[in-house]
């Protein structure tokens, strides 16, 4: 079977370097070029693991009950006048699948005894819905206390008046007391990254008006394509008009893409499923950009399909998997074999550059996943040893730049790798998950049986 897989990805990839045009690729196919270093899996989700304790202890000793540790001043931070737990809720799964049980109960603990939602403040939708709605769903769904499921339904419950307009699409800010809603000017992924949760908890408590509430904000948006099918990167919620035509795969459009294909697998909806075939036909007819130097994905304008930009960035690496999941192996190959370019342009992956001129256009590396689920999602359905060989790198490459005494601190420049005060919250949920992931051998966690949301909290599918 292991050797079928082998065959199987080699012949992927030789047809990803056609399909792409290539002239040159950043790692060698397996069986063309000899192996530049024999992966010990073990070793590196130890390793793996050892750097999650040593960011979390950090988090633990400076940030305990806030929602962030800024990692250089070494003084927690809230994003809003009250914690909403931000750090150890969206890393607590991660805690589970590590293995790590002292710190996930304790983390348990703190949650159960401090995580108030009836706080009059004004919190963005998305963010919140990702993160913490998110990270309480997969607490729920691992660990089994159904006193997550509550504390995720009482949240949920909250932020739905952010759906409450006339079109149906939701505001970006909803006060969680009084459910007052701002923010009419949005864009797709905060309009259409819920279904997966909200869907989710329908699924558990039985009641779907949350699937239902979500499904109508994403049919609302799909309905304001253009006549090419490509998705604006600026709605009006409120008068459902767009605000900026550029279309393309990246921040403020990225989760709804992923949403629509993730919904439609993990729910089994044919509704999804004929939103999705034309839109991912659009997406790779006049956004992807076959260069001679690879694959990449740029910006067009949604109704003439010409293209306008040649940005892409690391958010916009998130792709590779979601065309792997769609079962595009040639065009997912190709495309993290991009990311990994981008990644060793300057040792760590910049913002944003432009593939064109292989430039940096914004150098900080805020400590995003992407990269790394690209690898995990492109190993789980090849095996093939090279994605881990892209792993350690990436990883080997990250602890030598972003690790400090007492955490992990995000890059302001990767060209002069000068750190930033800040540890976002998904480094622990996703960065380290994925890079975990990669290389665990438990079978903990089957790919195959879970849909992960855009944080990275899984849920069983069925
Ligand atoms: C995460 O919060 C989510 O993955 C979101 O969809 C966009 N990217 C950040 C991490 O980079």
């Amino acid at each position: 079977m292991k050797l079928i897989f082998k065959l199987l990805s080699s012949v992927l990839f030789i047809l990803a370097f056609v399909y792409a045009g290539k002239a040159q690729v950043m790692i060698a196919p397996a069986g063309v070029a000899p192996k530049v270093q024999q992966i010990d899996k073990k070793v590196m989700a130890d390793k793996v693991k050892a750097e999650f304790l040593h960011a979390w202890n950090g988090y633990r000793k400076y940030a305990w009950g806030y929602d962030a540790l800024q990692p250089l001043s070494k003084k927690p931070h809230n994003w809003y006048k009250k914690s909403l737990l931000m750090t150890p809720v969206d890393a607590f799964d991660t805690m589970i699948l590590m293995d790590l049980t002292d710190e996930a109960n304790e983390a348990k603990e703190l949650i159960f005894k401090d995580l108030d939602f009836d706080v009059d403040m004004d919190v963005q939708n998305f963010e919140v819905s990702i993160r913490i709605f998110g990270g309480l769903l997969s607490a729920y769904e691992l660990d089994g206390d159904r006193r997550f499921l509550s504390l995720a339904e009482d949240l949920a419950q909250r932020l739905m008046k952010a759906f409450d307009s006339p079109t149906g699409m939701p505001y970006r800010y909803v006060n969680l007391k009084t459910g007052k809603t701002s923010g009419a000017v949005s864009n797709p992924a905060e309009i259409g990254t819920y279904l997966i949760e909200y869907g989710t908890l329908s699924k558990h408590t039985g009641n779907p008006v949350y699937y239902n509430t979500a499904m109508k904000a994403m049919t609302a948006l799909y309905a304001l394509r253009s006549p090419k099918n490509l998705t604006a990167e600026g709605i009006n919620i409120e008068t459902g008009t767009v605000t900026n035509p550029v279309s393309h795969i990246s921040g403020c459009i990225d989760s709804y893409l992923e949403y629509m294909l993730k919904g439609s697998l993990l729910f089994n909806d044919s509704q999804l499923s004929a939103m999705w075939i034309p839109t991912i036909d659009a997406v790779n007819r006049y956004l992807s950009d076959n260069s001679p130097d690879g694959l990449w994905y740029g910006r067009s304008d949604m109704y003439t399909g010409e293209r306008t930009g040649t940005s892409y960035g690391a958010l916009d690496a998130f792709f590779a998997g979601t065309l792997a999941m769609n079962s595009d192996m040639g065009r997912a190959v190709a495309l993290q074999n991009s990311n990994y370019r981008m990644w060793m342009l300057k040792g760590i992956e910049p913002e944003m550059m432009n593939y064109k001129t292989m430039t940096v256009e914004n150098g900080s590396y805020i400590l995003r996943p992407e990269n790394f689920e690209g690898a995990y999602y492109l190993y789980q359905y090849t095996q093939d040893e090279r994605y881990l060989e892209m792993g350690k790198s990436m990883f080997d490459n990250l602890v030598k730049y972003c690790r400090t005494d007492d955490a992990y601190a995000a890059l302001k420049d990767v060209t002069t790798k000068e750190k930033q005060d800040y540890m976002e919250s998904f480094f622990f949920a996703e960065t380290l998950k994925y890079a975990f992931l990669l290389f665990d051998e438990s079978g903990k966690l089957n790919f195959h049986k879970v849909i992960f949301n855009t944080e990275a909290h899984p849920y069983r599918r069925g």
